[in-house]
């Protein structure tokens, strides 16, 4: 590691309360070029722990920048990944206030629910099927903290992966008798597809993004625990939102998801 324990505080207390405030900041890298990769994670696990100290509760992870179109649209070539908590979560049609954000944009994600605790390394696509219960459609709202979405790979991390929001819903269904890899997704927006692909653009299959993240815990020495919801990464590029969007995402054989911008 890099950075010192009070600078790793500092840096968490900086970027949580950017979050809280919808507040941008530079890129912490520019302050700290000497950062490294367990910094980067060490300021997320900061975050991440001063939500618990208020009682927040860990509803699952995220795997982010998993799909071609997302690396390209950013600029970088590996997946991040994140923690979601309770205050991270939106019902099915609800609505978002986006003076509670700063920059807000959607992607449409193939969500997993575990069923049995899955732990790495040697994680695979196999394991990752066997343990998950169901899949469903996922609208990820991310938020960079960072000023017009400028940053690196480690910034982002930092920065818990841009994790703002999502909302879940569609219809559930078996991880196993669905064909993640050609399942057809159309994110609209005000009624006008915006977005399409297929599941196969996170990492050739979205089972593979939940193993990698899986692989990350176990270079960490944590686990998946059961029950955990893991968003898989964006299909497609991120799409920019503002208040009056109505944001629809259908995925073949799971229905549709919808959230309102306001
Ligand atoms: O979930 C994601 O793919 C976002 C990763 C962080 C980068 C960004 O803010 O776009
Ligand atoms: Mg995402």
């Amino acid at each position: 590691m890099a950075l010192n324990a009070s600078t790793l505080d500092q840096l968490a207390e900086l970027l949580e309360n950017c979050q809280l405030q919808a507040q941008d900041t530079l890129k912490i890298t520019d302050s700290h070029p000497d950062m490294d990769w367990d910094d980067a994670y060490a300021v997320q696990d900061r975050i991440l722990a001063r939500k618990r100290a208020r009682g927040a509760r860990v509803v699952g992870y995220k795997a982010g920048l998993t799909s071609h179109a997302k690396m390209q649209q950013m600029g970088v070539t590996d997946p991040v990944f994140g923690f979601l908590v309770d205050e991270f979560v939106v019902a099915e049609g609800a609505e978002i206030q986006v003076s509670d954000l700063i920059h807000p944009k959607v992607e449409p994600e193939i969500c997993f629910i575990t069923r049995t605790e899955l732990k790495g390394p040697g994680c695979h696509i196999g394991a990752v099927l066997a343990a998950s219960d169901v899949v469903l459609p996922g609208i990820e709202v991310i938020d960079s903290r960072y000023r017009d979405f400028k940053f690196d790979l480690k910034s982002v991390v930092a920065d818990n992966t841009s994790a703002a929001r999502f909302v879940v819903g569609g219809r559930i269904a078996s991880a196993r008798d669905v064909d993640l890899r050609t399942l057809g997704v159309v994110l609209e927006k005000n009624g006008q597809a915006v977005a399409l692909g297929a599941g196969a653009a996170v990492l050739g299959h979205p089972a593979a993004a939940v193993a990698m993240l899986v692989n990350h815990l176990g270079r960490r020495g944590q686990s998946l625990p059961a029950g955990s919801l893991v968003l898989s990464g964006g299909i497609t590029e991120a799409v920019s939102v503002q208040a009056g969007d109505n944001i629809t995402l259908r995925i073949q054989n799971l229905g549709s998801v919808s959230v309102r911008f306001v």
